[in-house]
């Protein structure tokens, strides 16, 4: 491309372009404003030097993602990138999009998600820059970006014909080279070559099969469930439910959760249907919920990686386990009985990639229904839906007619049950949300709550421990600072404050509660009772009602 095609357009910085736990989420109707894109695709490329660099774009379909690839497009060929890889129609789920940034060897890759924001033109959109190890970036290289765009005063660019996304084929603009590829082939060979498809098929077509229905709500893994579940497994089309990709969800919020996911928890327990799962708007969350059983994400991630060895993938061990902070201790009752490494990192996919990549850590979750392995550094929806396939396929060999509910009894007798619940304050008013959180720091920075003990409906919690989650990275020794607020109690229970980076409005205050047991007895009991008082008590200690005036969670998971 000669250097006479490139337009530097000026502009001036826009306020508040820094990426949160996983990257800039905002209102599209922000991202519509001139220069506003552009500006933050430029401040990428000036933080990342993409000379010569191939890079994969696409996301999960919502709306304003075609103008923004082509944004991409116009702004990459004017940086010197030499290739594009995209999805046809500028489509990707998160996780096939790091598969492909990986399988490719690209330096790296733009993903244009919210997640499981609602979409459509009055709600929201977001960009993410992935690195060459398919995950997302870690903070130096955000903070750069964010750097980038409070000082940015051009862009540049190249124009010229919008590139017709609907072809798969090659193509080029302005000398930039450009692959459309289909988004969902790779996706499904890397799920083929980590799971026993053949051991799934004979367990759901054979004696002990059980129905299956999978929910895309209205995002992105539509055409990846249909291709694994209706085309691999050979499931009646009535096995998928709102598989049809839409640019706003169909008016839903595309999050995998019993609030959000009444699609599927209705025809479940309608149906009474063993094995039901959903993902979210990006495919890199699930949710796992048969019928009368439903998976916390925390369980989730400590029976999957109980079960590894029946999957192919991890036939040779687990090199390492992890979570995110609030998420439960499940997984480390696993990782202590299987002699691995166990890390606990902070909230964002990103921190697992490091561990990874060192080849540390095999199998990881959070409670935010991410749950995922090294085959990719992201979080991967279908994986983990594919991956509770496999168990109960295995399980069914041992002791036919398993199902979901008999798996986590057996694991809550192996290891115990860590009952865990959180409870969502969204969109509250930033300044409540930060006195509260200083309140709680000054609590915290005095030790004034140590040994206070406080009264519930179900006994009594004495705080042993108070503390502010900070990470050293074990790998490459950076410092994340202020990552929760923690309250440990006498009887091991724990109560973690957390503000979400991922809103798009306002402050969203999470609030992580768990309780841990051995006693029998407590092992069908509903996660609410068993964490009754618990809740209770981190309300009155937090004075959270008080704080945000909000007497009620707006979710619970
Ligand atoms: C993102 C991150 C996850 C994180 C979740 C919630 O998920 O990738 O690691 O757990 O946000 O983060 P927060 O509590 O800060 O809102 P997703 O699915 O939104 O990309």
């Amino acid at each position: 491309m000669s250097k006479a095609n490139v337009k530097v357009v000026s502009t001036k910085p826009y306020e508040g372009q820094k990426p949160g736990t996983s990257g800039l989420r905002k209102r599209v109707k922000i991202f519509q404003q001139e220069h506003y894109t552009e500006n933050f695709v430029q401040a990428i490329f000036d933080s990342v030097k993409p000379e010569g660099f191939t890079l994969v774009v696409g996301g999960d379909g919502r709306f304003f993602s075609k103008p923004a690839v082509q944004k991409i497009i116009a702004i990459a060929a004017a940086n010197g990138v030499k290739k594009l890889i995209i999805g046809k129609d500028g489509i990707f789920s998160t996780p096939a999009a790091s598969n492909i940034i990986r399988k490719y060897k690209a330096n790296g890759g733009i993903l244009l998600t919210a997640s499981h924001n609602p979409g459509g033109p009055d709600n929201d959109f977001g960009i993410k820059y992935n690195v060459s190890n398919g995950g997302p970036a870690p903070e130096n290289i955000t903070d750069k970006i964010y750097e980038k765009t409070k000082s940015i005063s051009e862009y540049k660019l190249v124009e010229g014909p919008e590139v017709d996304l609907s072809k798969i084929g090659s193509t080029e603009f302005a000398g930039l080279a450009i692959d459309i590829i289909d988004p969902v082939k790779d996706y499904l060979e890397l799920l083929e070559s980590i799971f026993d498809f053949g051991l799934i098929k004979s367990f759901l077509h054979g004696p002990s099969g059980q129905k299956v229905l999978f929910d895309g709500l209205h995002g992105v893994t539509g055409p990846y469930a249909r291709a694994i579940f209706v085309d691999t497994l050979g499931l009646p089309e009535s096995s998928v439910q709102n598989c049809v990709a839409l640019p706003d969800f169909g008016g839903g919020h595309p999050d995998p959760n019993l609030t959000y996911a009444h699609s599927l928890v209705e025809a479940v327990e309608k149906g009474q249907i063993p094995f039901g799962a959903a993902s979210d708007g990006d495919g890199d969350r699930n949710m796992i919920y048969g019928a009368g059983a439903f998976v916390t994400p925390s369980d989730s991630v400590a029976v999957i990686a109980d079960w590894a060895h029946v999957i192919p993938y991890f036939k040779g061990g687990l090199k390492g386990l992890a979570r995110s902070m609030p998420t439960s201790g499940a997984i480390d009752y696993v990782a202590k009985a299987k002699n691995v490494e166990f890390f606990e990192v902070p909230t964002g996919w990103k921190f697992f990639g490091n561990l990874m990549d060192a080849g540390r850590l095999s199998i990881c979750g959070e409670e935010s229904f991410g749950t995922g392995s090294d085959h990719i550094r992201e979080k991967d929806g279908l994986w983990a839906v594919v991956a509770w396939l496999n168990i109960l396929a295995a399980a069914n060999q041992d002791k036919p007619g398993t199902g979901i509910k008999d798996i986590l009894l057996a694991h809550y007798k192996k290891y115990g049950r860590s009952f865990f619940s959180r409870y969502d304050y969204e969109e509250v008013s930033s300044d409540a949300a930060h006195k509260m959180v200083s309140a709680l720091d000054a609590a915290i920075k005095d030790q004034s709550l140590i040994n206070q003990t406080f009264d519930s409906a179900t006994g009594e919690f004495a705080v042993a421990q108070a503390f502010v989650f900070d990470y050293t990275d074990p790998i490459d020794g950076s410092v994340s600072r202020n990552q929760g607020q923690v309250l440990r109690f006498a009887d091991g229970s724990r109560v973690v404050f957390r503000l979400s980076g991922t809103g798009s409005q306002g402050a969203t205050v999470r609030l992580y509660v768990e309780r841990y047991t051995t006693d029998p007895s407590q092992f069908e009991k509903d996660t609410a009772e068993g964490l009754k008082g618990l809740i209770e008590v981190a309300l009155r200690i937090s004075k959270l009602k008080e704080f945000l005036g909000r007497d009620k969670p707006t979710v619970i998971t």
